[in-house]
């Protein structure tokens, strides 16, 4: 049995793995630490099976004693790092966040695990049957031109937003803990990530609830730009084979084979969207304001703003080596994939209506009207 500390766990991927491992290997405990932000909810975990050996922790990365405390007192063997300020938008109104969690409460977690682990020998585990796991981006190594190979782990790094910077400055110090100190450590580098829980300020969510509510679809710039999408379990089941099979100080790049424009996304989202509603006239019902309950397309909401500063081209992942040494493939194919997220954003609206309170609204009014 293992007892893991999931750090972000009430965030999009951090709850979605929370939900893997309690299915995967329900005998482990599983100790969530999350602050809770906008973008933290702890309604997340709420399904989670009554019999999962679950606690969860209101806090902060950043709180040093707490951190401490949690990782002596529940006895953690591993730790599952995802806690982070995760959207781009945001890092470039307010970068000063971004640093704090990814950076200095990433630096935080691991000085507490090299505590707990190496330093103090009359608690300390020894580096066997320990494991810091970090979960990163692929936005670390910058943007590719079309004819470009995809990024591999020895692609040199090349951060543009404050947030793949913060996120790049965190990979470095996890894999510096490893050369100095021996701390046993795996970091995943993942493309964009699609699926349920994820919060209504990236890409897929925003485009499905902007058009179930008849708002327009932001597209930034000429929408051309490229992103390599994975369905969230995928990401999930990778991280599980990085931690159980992977091998230590290494890190791993995770991707879907899944290379698409945003406009083809956009318009994929629309035509789907546009069905579900000739399909099921109960939608017309409970979304008056999307244009298919009016017998019109939602492509009718695509509004081209202003793009977003220092925006990425094009994301792609080579994920060689994870299935070469690891054996990972993605088990989702997109059009799977984002039919069951369509499905989930349909029957979840209680749970993406109550995350769009008030400071939600004043984001995206700020946000959006600054684009237009
Ligand atoms: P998210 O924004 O949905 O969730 C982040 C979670 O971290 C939230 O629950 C939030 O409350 C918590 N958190 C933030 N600051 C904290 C702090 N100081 N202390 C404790 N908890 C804190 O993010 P996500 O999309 O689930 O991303 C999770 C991780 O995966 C991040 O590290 C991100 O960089 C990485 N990642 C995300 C994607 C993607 O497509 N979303 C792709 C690759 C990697
Ligand atoms: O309204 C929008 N209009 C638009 O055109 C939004 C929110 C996004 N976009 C574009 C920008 C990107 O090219 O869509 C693409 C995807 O944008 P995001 O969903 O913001 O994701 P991205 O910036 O690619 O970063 C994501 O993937 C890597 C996650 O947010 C990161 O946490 C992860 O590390």
């Amino acid at each position: 049995m293992r007892t893991l500390l999931i750090t972000g766990g009430a965030g999009f991927i951090g709850a979605n793995l929370v939900h893997y491992w309690a299915r995967q290997y329900p005998q482990d405990r599983l100790v969530v630490l999350d602050a809770l932000t906008y973008a933290g909810n702890s309604a997340n975990l709420e399904t989670l099976p009554a019999q999962a050996n679950f606690r969860f922790v209101h806090g902060n990365i950043c709180d040093q004693l707490l951190v401490d405390q949690l990782l002596a007192e529940e006895g953690i063997d591993t730790i599952v790092h995802f806690a982070a300020e995760s959207h781009v938008d945001r890092s470039i109104v307010d970068p000063e966040a971004f640093i704090q969690t990814n950076v200095i409460g990433t630096h935080n977690l691991l000085k507490a695990a090299k505590k707990a682990w190496l330093d103090n020998p009359g608690s300390s585990r020894g580096r066997d049957g320990v494991l810091f796991h970090h979960v990163s981006t692929d936005e670390v190594y910058g943007s590719l031109g079309s004819e470009d190979p995809p990024f591999s782990e020895t692609t040199p790094y090349a951060p543009n937003s404050p947030y793949a910077a913060s996120k790049a400055a965190s990979d470095h110090l996890v894999r510096s803990y490893y050369h100095t100190y021996g701390l046993p450590i795996t970091t995943s580098n993942c493309s964009n990530n699609y699926g349920p829980y994820q919060f209504p300020e990236k890409l897929i969510p925003l485009m499905l609830i902007n058009a179930l509510e008849g708002r327009p679809l932001p597209v930034y710039g000429d929408g051309a730009n490229i992103r390599d999408w994975l369905q969230v379990n995928d990401h999930c089941r990778g991280i599980d084979l990085i931690m159980n099979h992977g091998r230590r100080g290494e890190t791993y790049n995770l991707g879907g084979h899944n290379e698409l424009p945003n406009m083809e996304i956009i318009d994929l989202l629309c035509r789907a969207m546009d069905q579900r509603f000739a399909e099921d006239t109960s939608l017309a019902t409970r979304f008056p304001e999307c244009p298919a309950a009016k017998g019109k397309q939602c492509t009718e909401l695509i509004t081209f703003v202003k793009d977003r500063p220092g925006h990425d081209r094009r994301y792609a992942i080579d994920p060689r080596k994870a299935q070469k040494e690891l054996g990972f493939v993605p088990h989702y194919s997109f059009i799977e994939g984002i039919t069951a997220t369509i499905d989930w954003y349909l029957t979840n609206e209680p749970w993406w209506r109550a995350v769009m309170d008030g400071s939600y609204a004043e984001w995206m009014t700020t946000n959006y009207c600054n684009r237009c």
